[in-house]
């Protein structure tokens, strides 16, 4: 026991739990604990960037770079409250981050003093954060911290990552009492569960049975680290691989049996192996509504025909969607070892086992690549989408880390880039906010500060976080973005045009009433905060300009100008009822016991 200041507690847990960085954003509510890191600024560095969204974009692109947490601290009222959009990129993302909000003093609790959330309840911020993170902590005096960041730190790390929140009322930083710092939390990935042995074998016999098997694979394999384990699997077995955004690069995407993305963005050949598959081994992996064409049968799946082993540590996501025949409550790595010892412990032939089925996947690979190939290299003015993911895939090195933010231009990445390695793609997947390439890649960038970190940012999406210039260069972090600049929210622009008859309105981006596409100057923009910047209007242009950036070293924009009326060829559909769906643009629908399709 010693006695300690609230906030210098708080300090020494985050310090004793290996968190090197505070992300955050000053505010009358939270300049107690600023006070206590300014003490640990040998040990513990704050970096304050201009918007507490970017900030919790940050530390959740942190984690999934490196597996260890980061904090963020937000002031009371709005500062606390800017960060909800970003916390629910994380939770729906499974991904970790500490939020510290400040509150109000509890001796005003109730008294409406500035910033208090009280229409219900008095400080009641924990409600207004309550659904976007795993759990929220309120600890009102300092005897209550050492329990409640202990919790805190160990519920944000086990089982399925996620945000947590501990809201601190102000004089909780300043109070002293006698207190015991916590024992630091299990790191991620400490606490693993396994299938039991019959579940083991059952899983096994459904697979070496299977004529068409096809693993579907999501975050769950990439936060359990189990891209060798998968590799091995995947070799071994001869299973192929479908991937959702998430879980891609832990098969190196390069490799044959890796089919890439299925759903309406996804490749063909997974649509194709994925309609088609007897057995369907899900790891780490939700069925969501894109990587599962809506859940209308025979575009991306076939389930019950196909039977389903379903692998995830999460109870809520076993049968969400699809109610498996094998549920299996449990780590994928974990899950993977052991089904790679009963392989090997039963050794069985498997000589000329599923040649069929490859023959199928590689006439769907090569007519995939038929149909797409000669896009790659149209060389025009605006560019064509598919040179910019190629010049991407031809510039940097495997280790570089993406940052994708959400649009159109993500639809081409998930169904073209071809990931190297496990979290070197990070995407807002299940909750796609807006903003979390751009102020991702910093926080991306402070956890890997020797490999290139490229942002592929929309447009708009850019500039809901223009300021990430600012903190790249107050902190010099040696980022790219790359503005994927197609003059407009395109992605909801192809919607109003596929269903709404073409009535478009709030999508495009025009200066005045005569319709002139604008845009700001987004190179003139970043050099005006002391960013390096290029505008590229011409496709050769584009490869030599980012070897450039990468090669910089420091922080760097590039505005790419890309046709928006280009569209990422659907392969499975997507349905928002009661709007109709649309058929793919190529491959189609296949439903048990129909004769195969004709193209
Ligand atoms: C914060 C937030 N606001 C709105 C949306 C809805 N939305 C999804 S994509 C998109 C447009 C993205 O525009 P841009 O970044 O230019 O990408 P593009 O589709 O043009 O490639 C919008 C508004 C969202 N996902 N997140
Ligand atoms: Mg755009």
């Amino acid at each position: 026991m010693a006695r300690m200041k609230g906030a210098d507690l708080i300090t020494e847990h985050l310090i004793r739990n290996r968190i090197p960085y505070v992300f955050g954003i000053c505010g009358h509510g939270n300049v107690g604990l600023l006070d206590a890191l300014y003490q640990a600024r040998d040990r513990i560095k704050l970096v304050s960037p201009r918007h507490e969204q970017v900030a919790a974009h940050m530390a959740d692109a942190y984690f999934r770079v490196r597996h260890e947490p980061v904090a963020t601290l937000t002031s009371c009222g709005p500062g606390s409250c800017n960060i909800v959009m970003a916390l629910q990129v994380a939770l729906s993302d499974s991904s970790a981050l500490l939020a510290i909000t400040a509150n109000v003093p509890t001796q005003q609790f109730n008294r409406s003093p500035f910033q208090e959330i009280n229409r219900h309840f008095q400080a009641d911020f924990p409600n207004i954060i309550r659904p976007v993170v795993k759990r929220s902590f309120q600890p009102t005096r300092v005897d209550m911290l050492p329990l409640a960041l202990r919790q805190a730190m160990s519920t944000m790390l086990s089982g399925r990552p996620g945000p947590v929140n501990v809201d601190v009322p102000f004089n909780v930083f300043q109070e002293e009492d006698e207190v015991e710092l916590p024992r630091a939390a299990p790191p991620h990935g400490a606490q693993r569960s396994g299938a039991s042995p019959e579940q083991v074998s059952a899983a096994l016999d459904m697979i070496l049975e299977a004529k068409r098997p096809v693993l579907f694979i999501g975050h769950g394999v990439t936060l359990s680290e189990a891209s060798k384990e998968l590799t091995e699997f995947v070799h071994r077995l001869r299973v192929p691989v479908i991937s959702s955004p998430n879980g891609m690069g832990c098969l190196d995407m390069t490799d044959k049996l890796s089919l890439g993305f299925i759903g309406r963005n996804g490749a063909y050949p997974a649509n194709e192996a994925g309609r088609r598959a007897d057995v369907v081994i899900a790891i780490g992996a939700r069925f969501d509504d894109r990587s599962a064409s809506s859940w209308l049968p025979g575009y991306s799946w076939n389930f019950p025909h196909a039977k389903l082993i379903h692998i995830d540590v999460d109870p809520d996501e076993l049968g969400r969607n699809y109610p498996p025949d094998l549920p299996i409550l449990a780590d994928a790595r974990t899950v993977l070892r052991q089904l790679l010892a009963e392989f090997d412990h039963r050794a069985p032939k498997r000589e000329g086992a599923l040649r069929a089925w490859h023959a199928d996947i590689e006439t769907w690979q090569a007519e995939w690549e038929v149909f797409t190939r000669p896009n790659f290299d149209i060389h025009a003015s605006p560019i064509r989408p598919e040179r910019i993911v190629a010049d991407c895939q031809a510039v940097l090195p495997p280790d570089a880390i993406l940052a994708c933010d959400v649009g159109v231009n993500h639809n081409w990445y998930m169904q073209f880039w071809k990931a190297r390695r496990p979290q070197t793609m990070l995407n807002s997947w299940g909750f796609s906010g807006m903003g979390f390439g751009a102020a991702g890649v910093l926080g991306a960038k402070l956890a890997a500060p020797d490999r290139p970190c490229v942002a592929i940012a929309g447009d708009g999406c850019f500039t809901m976080v223009p300021h990430v210039l600012c903190t790249a260069v107050e902190y010099d972090i040696p980022v790219v973005w790359v503005i994927w600049n197609n003059f407009g929210w395109v992605s909801i622009r192809d919607i109003q045009l596929g269903m709404f008859g073409g009535r478009e309105l709030g999508t495009m981006f025009h200066s005045g009433g005569n319709k002139t596409p604008y845009n700001p100057d987004f190179a003139g923009w970043a050099k005006a905060s002391g960013v390096d910047a290029l505008t590229i209007t011409k496709s050769e242009d584009f490869k030599g300009a980012l070897e450039h950036a990468v090669k910089a070293n420091k922080p760097f924009l590039i505005d790419v100008h890309v046709d928006a009326d280009v569209r990422p060829p659907a392969t499975g559909t997507w349905q928002l009822p009661p709007t109709p769906h649309k058929e793919p643009v190529f491959g189609q629908r296949w439903l048990p016991g129909e004769p195969a399709p004709t193209k």
